[in-house]
């Protein structure tokens, strides 16, 4: 008889370390079939979600996240900027939904948001959601009472991710604990949100970390409702900019046993796509990834141009009855636009002095 391990349509939420790490060990070729027959279980394999994202509040950040561009600990050169304008939000929302984006995230580099942020932040989520496109946002920690108030504005989808493993997370973020993150996520599902969480690999993590990771995700109450996985993207002046690479076959084994562990939760190939072949790409779709962040610039960095993606998609038949390859050079130009007027951001502080 097979263990439950082996069923592919199990949803289990009892994983442990060393049986995901005998996963991410198994010979390639079987990894992948397995990964991908789950995969064909719950979805359509041929269809891949596309999420846009937009900065909505850039640099300055008070945390220490080692790999992170936007900490103000850093000399990374970030033009550092204050919250947008609710209608230059929407404007931009605009244009990804006429690219043919099917979720428009919107992250902030706070903390937590403050009180008085959220009146602008619950705009932004009631107007984004008037043009008719899914939202999600990433501010940071939620109370409970913050979190209950963006999922009365109608905010679809929180992102918090737990980054890597519990133990190898104090190497890399001391500003704030692995239980103030499941907190958070606690929270987030509580107000009835759906949550987005995963982590980044590429940050000098053990396989276990990475094992460590996965069980973290599978084993909450709830398996999220998307997983991110990030590669980690170097920026220069972060403490991670001379990290070495990760293999990409690691990468993408990787990808196959979050399928495998969490088969219907929307697993994206996020950040560091910009990095990758398209064969890699087609590698971690095959594996089970089938979410990507769509338009030229992820938060801070680079990420392949929408006509790229549009090109890659054609090639391997993905999304082909999808309205993804609408405009897609519309979606990089407005969205490439540098935020050129102060008149774009609010000095939200400055508003709350008054
Ligand atoms: N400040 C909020 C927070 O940290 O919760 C929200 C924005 S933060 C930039 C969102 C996520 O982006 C981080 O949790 C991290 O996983 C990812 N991220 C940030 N910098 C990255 C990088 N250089 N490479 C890959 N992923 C990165
Ligand atoms: C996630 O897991 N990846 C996105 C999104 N959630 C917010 C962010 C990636 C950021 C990459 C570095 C940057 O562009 O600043
Ligand atoms: Fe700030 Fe988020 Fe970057 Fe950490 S990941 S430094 S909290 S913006």
């Amino acid at each position: 008889m097979m263990s439950a391990a082996h069923n592919p349509s199990d949803m289990r939420h009892d994983w442990t370390v060393e049986e995901v790490a005998s996963l991410l060990n198994m010979p390639f070729n079987d990894l992948l079939f397995r990964a991908q027959t789950v995969h064909r279980e719950n979805f359509d394999p041929n269809a891949v979600q596309v999420s846009t994202l937009l900065s909505i509040k850039t640099g300055a950040c008070p945390e220490d996240c080692a790999y992170c561009p936007q900490s103000a600990r850093y000399d990374t050169k970030l033009e550092k900027e204050k919250l947008m304008e609710v209608e230059a939000v929407i404007e931009k929302a605009k244009a990804a939904k006429a690219a043919g984006s099917d979720r428009f995230c919107m992250g902030a580099a706070w903390r937590s948001p403050r009180a008085k942020d959220m009146p602008y932040v619950l705009a932004m989520v009631k107007g984004v959601k008037e043009i008719g496109l899914e939202t999600c946002m990433t501010l940071g920690m939620l109370d409970d009472e913050k979190a209950d108030a963006l999922a009365e504005a109608g905010l679809d989808y929180y992102n918090h991710n737990l980054d890597t493993s519990p133990e190898y997370y104090g190497d890399i973020i001391t500003t704030r604990t692995y239980s103030d993150r499941l907190n958070t996520l606690a929270n987030v599902r509580n107000a009835g949100m759906k949550v987005c969480s995963g982590g980044i690999l590429g940050m000098g993590e053990s396989q276990k970390d990475r094992a460590g990771l996965l069980v973290q995700l599978a084993n909450l109450p709830a398996h999220p409702d998307s997983v991110p996985i990030n590669q980690l993207v170097k920026v220069e002046g972060t403490p991670l900019e001379s990290e070495g690479d990760l293999d990409p076959l690691d990468f993408i084994r990787t990808i196959a046993v979050a399928r495998i562990m969490m088969p219907k939760s929307h697993v994206r190939l996020s950040a560091g796509r910009e990095e990758m072949s398209e064969e890699m790409q087609a590698m971690c779709f095959f594996a089970g990834a089938n979410s990507i962040f769509y338009g030229e610039c992820l938060l801070t960095t680079p990420n392949p141009a929408a006509n790229k993606d549009q090109d890659l998609f054609r090639k391997l038949g993905i999304n082909s009855d999808h309205h993804v390859t609408k405009a897609p050079r519309e979606l990089d130009e407005i969205l490439a636009q540098p935020m050129a007027s102060d008149a774009m951001f609010y000095d939200a502080s400055a508003q709350a002095a008054q």
